[in-house]
């Protein structure tokens, strides 16, 4: 830790991003002063993403919360006042001990996601309510349905290395905004192109990433499934697809061409979708005769009712076509699962085998609202701001408000969740803390070490668990663990991605690369339970599903639409290139890039409505209703209006964020949220 003079120190990016850079912080005399990319970290490649490289706004910004609070006001209002650790500990854990006394462990309900990803800080959690006897939370808000659907094709840990599309001269990027939310592809996408490579984006939104493609296929959103069947009815008749391949590396081929020759007609699938027969035949022939094509599948497609079959569909087309045969080509979703860390150790499953209540943190509202046996009488907030980011917000901050639940909210910021917290308690910043970072984009493992002391009295979530572990009288040595302690039992007994890895590297902050073999022709196998790529997946009918690929409308998208004459557009909620989630909504200067809550609409869409630019619209369904600034644009389609997101609530008129809107309807696989499934109409206002 640097108290004095200018040193620069080497950390790790802990958000919610795929990229996970490796950081260089220069501080003097204990501040810090400038934040960079790490020019030795193959993918960070010295550049830093403009939130990041700014972060030193948010880590002094005025909005952070320095010391432990106690609620003086109502609930919702966000006024406090300041109060010792040993008071707010003491609270808790005799709230705690009440609410178990009487109602028992499940009516405590901790709730957690991405503020960091560090293995340390994200789990210390788990084991302090697992000993508690806590419901457990499903942490389904993100990908689980992309993650089940890639899983039952390819298997969980295909994941073709991003580094080799440097040499493919086809890139597929399906239902992602690259120059948003994982801007260290762009330079690897741009390597290939200048080689020669094609690039194909399959998006309805035009955005900062269009301008990297040769052509985009701007399909109805929640069609994707549907468009893959008919690229693969194209290379079927066609003769595209790799016999050899298909032969030796899959299974099902006879069963799949029945169906998508049957069922999936480009007509029919030009009807759903809404692209012309054609792109999609062009789309089809080039991926068939690439020589090295590459398709990276992003998360959006993937919160719509159906996305895990239609990730499951579109996981199907490298297999058809032998993508994996040369280098440069594959296919690539999510490198997560291959971080195999022994993580039923470090959450405590082994030693406490939980066995409580489940609940599902997409549907928080109906959880405080509906549950009976018993109520949920305590929860616990900590890297998450549910108040913002979670489904149904409207009756999320209608239970937030129950008198009867004691509210617990450990936070770096005054997030709209702080203000309806009972207790308030500082969080540092990874700037601040040590911890392990894996990646979900590549391979590489690395810790993140303080640069500065905490600010405020500012503690990380391990040592809070710890000091309420000991309140609550714990006894086990698991809570008095370190973090490289934690780590080291993260990495032991090491899966075979993690064999052969050297701690004391890792601990002396170099970037350490997993052991995954390379998928490449010869030495390919899947982990799927044939080993090969299933087309045909008897797992799929044990869950229930059809074994085969196949596309269902969602009961409230695009295709809906037609038939209901109450809400007739479309709402997307993407991610915005200035926020994270809403990490960023505390730094002025990312307000100020963003402008405004804004709603784009199609010229055709706004014509019917009297709306003109700039207007104020009121934006609203059964749910509830937001006012929104209008932005005409035909970088959305007609029939589809896009929020990008997420604004802070309370920055929001009327203190309603753009998830007021959003339904807590779950997907078809993996229980998973709908962000980009939900319909809504429009007006001046
Ligand atoms: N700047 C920034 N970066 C982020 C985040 C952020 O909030 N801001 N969030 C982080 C997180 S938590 C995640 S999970 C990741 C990924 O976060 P995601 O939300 O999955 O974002 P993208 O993968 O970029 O996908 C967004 C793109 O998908 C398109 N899209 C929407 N619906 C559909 C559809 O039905 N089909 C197709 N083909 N495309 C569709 C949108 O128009 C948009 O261009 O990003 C991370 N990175
Ligand atoms: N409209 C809309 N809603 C969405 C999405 C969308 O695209 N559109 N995306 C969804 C997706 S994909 C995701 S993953 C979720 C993300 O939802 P969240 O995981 O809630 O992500 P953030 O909003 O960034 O909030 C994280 C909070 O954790 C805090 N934090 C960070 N580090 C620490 C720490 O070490 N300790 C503690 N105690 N707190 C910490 C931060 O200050 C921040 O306020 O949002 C979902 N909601
Ligand atoms: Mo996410």
């Amino acid at each position: 830790m640097a108290e004095s003079a200018r040193q620069t120190l080497k950390t790790a990016c802990p958000l919610d991003c795929p990229d996970a850079c490796s950081v260089l912080a220069t501080v003097t005399n204990g501040r810090v002063v400038r934040l960079q990319g790490d020019p030795d970290h193959p993918f960070t490649r010295g550049f830093l993403c403009h939130k990041v490289a700014n972060y030193d706004r948010r880590l002094y910004s005025p909005l952070r919360v320095l010391h432990p609070l106690r609620r003086i006001g109502a609930k919702g209002e966000g006024k406090f006042r300041r109060i010792t650790w040993d008071e707010a500990l003491d609270e808790i854990a005799s709230r705690f001990k009440s609410v178990i006394a009487q109602f028992g462990g499940e009516a405590i309900l901790p709730y957690s996601y991405g503020g960091s990803l560090g293995i340390v800080h994200r789990l210390a959690g788990h084991r302090f309510f697992h000993r508690l006897g806590a419901s457990r939370l499903l942490r389904t808000i993100c990908d689980p349905a992309a993650m089940a659907g890639w899983e039952m094709t390819l298997g969980k840990h295909c994941s073709t290395d991003l580094a080799q599309a440097e040499q493919s001269d086809l890139i597929i990027i399906w239902g992602m905004n690259i120059a948003a939310t994982s801007v260290h592809f762009v330079p690897i996408v741009k390597a290939a192109k200048k080689r020669g490579a094609r690039v194909v984006r399959i998006d309805p939104c035009r955005n900062r990433t269009s301008h990297l493609a040769d052509e985009q296929l701007r399909r109805r959103p929640g069609t994707d499934g549907a468009l893959a069947l008919g690229v693969m009815h194209v290379l079927i008749r066609d003769g595209l697809a790799n016999e050899e391949f298909v032969r030796d590396f899959t299974v099902g081929y006879d069963a799949l061409c029945e169906r998508v020759m049957a069922e999936y007609p480009l007509d029919r699938v030009s009807g759903i979708t809404q692209v012309p027969v054609e792109p999609i035949e062009r789309l089809a022939r080039d991926y068939g005769r690439a020589r090295a094509p590459f398709l990276r599948v992003g998360f959006a497609l993937s919160r719509h009712e159906n996305s895990g079959m239609a990730i499951r569909t579109i996981a199907c087309l490298p297999g058809l076509i032998g993508a994996f045969r040369r280098p440069g080509g594959g296919a690539h979703h999510d490198t997560g699962p291959c971080f195999e860390f022994n993580y039923k150790r470090v959450t405590g499953e082994d030693e406490f085998k939980p066995s409580t209540r489940q609940i599902n943190m997409v549907k928080l509202g109906a959880a405080l609202l509906e549950e009976k046996n018993p109520p949920v009488k305590a929860l616990y907030v900590y890297n998450c701001n549910p108040a913002a980011v979670v489904p149904d917000q409207a009756r999320v901050h209608q239970d937030l408000r129950r008198e009867d639940l004691f509210t617990v909210v450990h936070e770096q910021v005054h997030t709209d969740t702080v203000d309806f917290a009972d207790i308030v308690l500082p969080a540092p910043t990874f700037l601040e803390y040590l911890d392990l970072y894996k990646s979900y984009w590549h391979h590489y493992l690395q810790i993140g070490r303080p640069v500065i002391a905490p600010l405020g009295e500012a503690k990380p979530n391990l040592e809070v668990f710890q000091l309420l572990a000991r309140r609550m009288g714990f006894e086990e040595p698991c809570f008095r663990l370190r973090e490289f302690e934690i780590m080291r039992e993260a990495l032991d007994p090491p899966s075979p991605f993690l064999a052969g890895l050297d701690f004391s590297k890792v601990r002396a902050s170099e970037t350490v690369k997993l052991n995954v073999p390379e998928v490449s022709n010869g030495r390919l196998r899947f982990s799927t339970p044939s080993g090969k790529i299933e087309f045909y997946s008897d797992s799929m009918t044990r869950l229930g599903f059809d074994p085969l690929p196949g596309h269902t409308p969602c009961s409230d998208g695009a295709e809906a639409c037609s038939k209901n004459g109450k809400h007739p557009l479309q709402l997307l909620v993407p991610p915005a290139v200035h926020f994270l989630n809403t990490t960023f909504g505390a730094v002025e200067e990312q307000r100020r890039r963003m402008g405004r809550p804004t709603l784009k609409v199609h010229p055709e869409d706004v014509e019917a409505r009297g709306i003109h630019g700039g207007d104020q619209v009121r934006v609203f369904n059964d749910r509830g209703e937001c006012g929104l600034r209008a932005e005409v644009s035909e970088d959305t389609r007609k029939g589809v209006v896009v929020a990008e997101s997420i604004w802070w609530a309370k920055r929001s008129p009327g203190g309603r964020g753009i998830n007021t809107l959003v339904s807590s309807r779950l997907t078809d696989l993996g229980s998973g949220s709908t962000f980009q499934c939900n319909l809504v109409e429009a007006e001046k206002g």
